[in-house]
């Protein structure tokens, strides 16, 4: 269809483009790095974000290319920006056609290399409905990946069906709590036992933990208290081009 030629077409064309969302540390606000997520610059359309488009380029043949673009870009930037921030930190999302391409492993080992990026620098998402098919060549690259001493990051974690089975069988670093818990955090009891043992969890498991999705100060201070080191959310900003991200933020 007209769409998915248009989808193909925009990869070639440049179209695509990383917007930056800031990470911030919750006690004493400063930064600690970004999330990179892709916008489409629609020569028609104008600016597009992934809700409109992120199915069917996950689904396409090209998406380990794109996907490959975008950690190569992201490390780049970061490589950049850790010249302000010397302990910076880029989080980067992956498809799931990345993890069965068969060349993840090379494909983040070049990235680095080529970006000057260090491993421990770099963290990938990944969402647990990709890992309920239990494989082993899944945790393998996993384990590989952690070799390299890449981060590796549970994305909206709390919204599927395995959350707690996944934390054994893969080499996870940080769990990322997902914003529809921390919306209503300090209204409804039930969010905030949600809120609280997840990061309860990640203290027994010796993981990291993020909250996403914090727009309020209540929020940032409920999360402060509960000992969560981490936030992300539009009360330190939305997600932005990296020139509007620099000005802001470095
Ligand atoms: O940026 P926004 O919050 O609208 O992104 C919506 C969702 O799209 C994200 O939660 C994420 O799952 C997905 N997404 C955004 N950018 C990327 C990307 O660069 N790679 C992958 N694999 N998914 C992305
Ligand atoms: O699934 P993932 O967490 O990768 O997606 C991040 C998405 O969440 C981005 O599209 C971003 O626009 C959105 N987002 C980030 N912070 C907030 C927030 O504070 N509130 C809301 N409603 N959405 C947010
Ligand atoms: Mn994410
Ligand atoms: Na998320």
């Amino acid at each position: 269809r007209a769409f998915q030629r248009e989808l193909r077409q925009a990869f070639e064309n440049a179209e695509f483009e990383l917007f930056y969302q800031p990470v911030m540390f919750a006690h004493t606000r400063r930064l600690a790095g970004a999330e990179a997520l892709i916008r489409w610059r629609h020569p028609l359309r104008g600016l597009l974000t992934p809700a409109s488009f992120i199915d069917v380029l996950s689904e396409k043949p090209s998406a380990p290319a794109i996907g490959e673009w975008i950690m190569r870009t992201a490390c780049r930037q970061a490589a950049q920006w850790r010249k302000t921030v010397a302990d910076f930190t880029i989080s980067v999302n992956l498809f799931e056609a990345q993890l069965r391409s068969g060349y993840l492993l090379t494909a983040v080992q070049d990235a680095l290399a080529d970006t000057g990026l260090p491993a421990d620098a770099l963290e990938l998402e990944i969402v647990e409905n990709i890992l309920l098919r239990d494989d082993k060549s899944t945790s393998k690259l996993l384990e590989g990946l952690r070799e390299l001493g890449v981060s590796l990051a549970f994305d909206d974690y709390g919204t599927g069906f395995a959350s707690l089975s996944l934390l054994k069988r893969y080499p996870v670093s940080r769990l990322k709590i997902d914003r529809s818990f921390i919306r209503n955090v300090t209204s409804d009891k039930e969010d905030a036992a949600v809120v609280t043992a997840i990061i309860y969890l990640c203290k027994s498991f010796g993981l990291e933990v993020i909250a996403e999705g914090v727009e309020t100060e209540s929020q940032l201070a409920f999360l402060r208290e509960s000992g969560c080191p981490q936030v992300q959310g539009f009360l330190f900003g939305e997600p932005m081009p990296a020139p509007d991200f620099a000005a802001r933020f470095l």
